[in-house]
């Protein structure tokens, strides 16, 4: 575990085999709060296997996985208020199920489809989608922040990233201006070890990522990002004191990707096994699951009919998912702007051109003359031409 020089705090709780460390804080006398945590991770869990296998069969596209970071996600979206405002990046599902989004909209996301951005439930309508383009997030959360300030609203907006992304202008850029104008914001930070082949060692020569906290007027600690009693503890207390307008808060939690960067990559190639199978020592699941049944609250047949239910749910979701209508294609235009730009008309046009023409090539094939298909030309640069 990386120490901060500048003695920043690290909180952890259970022990990678679910042994207690120390006092647990009364919070966590809760037993159903507990097993509602790790009924959570374990949904997380099973959805996230199943929408790795539907990338392997063609049914959505690439998709990152959260194998292995499932607490972080979970003790985030279970203590956020239903009004404030998450940003998420792309290893998120955990929080976002909390938060209302639904397992389908993620497929639709990751299939390529809008409606996966506009979320239906209510509670997370004010929510921002995925963002892929990494720490860009970090800027709009303290725009969402600085909006809540000047309405003087209690309200906090958490924005999460990776390891990688600290490295970015864009986060170091929203980490002071939430110092400079004490904006009620947290900053989650996933250190799952990689920025896709780049080792967290080589991304940045600070001891901790936490301590980027400091030089922007920020509080900044460690977490330990597998236990989710840990996470939830100062997560707990970083919204608490950003929502009394105390200033933001930084936090760092330690994992591990267990799984490859996403379903493009194949982690193999640049990590070894035994550093993987060390991490799987350490993940979060069986962790809380070892120190529930140690604590007479959880075992086998629970855990078999919560995995029965769990599964029940993802094959709804996926259903669901399956039995909707594909999208016209010109509906990426949507959701994007609140006043539509004339300067896109064009090629908007250009998209209503082209869905007619194919329309009427396929209602006639005959008569009409094939319209040039895209396909894949192996070996060529680019990989996609005009065939
Ligand atoms: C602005 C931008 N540059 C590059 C990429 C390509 N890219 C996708 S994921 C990634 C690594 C991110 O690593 P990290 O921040 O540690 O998050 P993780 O994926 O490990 O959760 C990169 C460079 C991108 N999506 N956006
Ligand atoms: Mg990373």
């Amino acid at each position: 575990m990386p120490h901060s020089k500048l003695d920043l705090p690290f909180t952890r709780y259970l022990d990678p085999d679910g042994s207690l460390i120390g006092e647990l804080p009364a919070w966590a006398d809760d037993s159903n709060l507990l097993t509602r945590l790790y009924r959570q991770m374990v949904l997380t869990r099973l959805f996230d296997q199943k929408a790795v296998a539907m990338q392997r069969t063609g049914r959505i596209g690439t998709y990152p996985s959260t194998l292995g970071q499932e607490a972080i996600g979970i003790a985030v979206g279970s203590l956020m208020r239903a009004e404030d405002v998450l940003v998420p990046y792309y290893r998120d599902i955990g929080a976002q199920f909390l938060r209302g989004v639904r397992m389908e909209e993620i497929l639709l996301y990751w299939g390529g489809d809008e409606r996966g951005s506009a979320f239906v439930d209510p509670g997370c309508a004010e929510d921002l989608p995925i963002c892929v383009p990494i720490a860009t997030q970090a800027l709009h959360a303290c725009g969402v922040a600085t909006a809540f300030r000047i309405r003087g609203e209690h309200r906090v907006a958490v924005t999460t990233c990776g390891d990688g992304a600290t490295s970015k202008g864009d986060f170091l850029e929203a980490l002071n201006v939430a110092g400079a104008w004490q904006l009620p914001v947290v900053f989650v930070v996933n250190n799952n070890q990689w920025a896709i082949s780049v080792p967290r060692r080589i991304q940045c020569g600070a001891p901790t990522l936490a301590q980027k906290a400091v030089g922007a007027g920020l509080h900044g600690e460690q977490v330990d990002g597998n236990d989710v009693l840990a996470v939830y503890d100062r997560m707990q207390w970083a919204l608490e004191r950003a929502r009394q307008g105390k200033g933001p808060v930084l936090l760092e939690c330690i994992t591990y990707r267990l799984c490859d960067h996403t379903t493009a990559d194949d982690a193999s190639r640049y990590r070894s096994a035994e550093e993987v199978s060390q991490a799987w020592r350490e993940e979060p699941v069986k962790r809380l699951q070892a120190f529930l049944a140690a604590h007479g609250v959880w075992n086998e047949q629970h855990e078999q009919a919560l995995i029965a239910e769990c599964q029940q749910r993802v094959q709804q979701a996926v259903d669901n998912f399956e039995a909707l209508e594909a999208q016209a294609p010109d509906a990426l235009f949507e959701h994007v702007y609140a006043k539509w730009p004339a300067a896109l008309d064009d090629q908007r046009e250009m998209i209503a051109e082209r869905i007619a023409r194919r329309q009427a090539a396929s209602a006639a094939p005959a008569a009409k003359p094939e319209e040039p298909r895209l396909r894949l030309v192996s070996g060529q640069k680019g990989g996609l031409h005009h065939a």
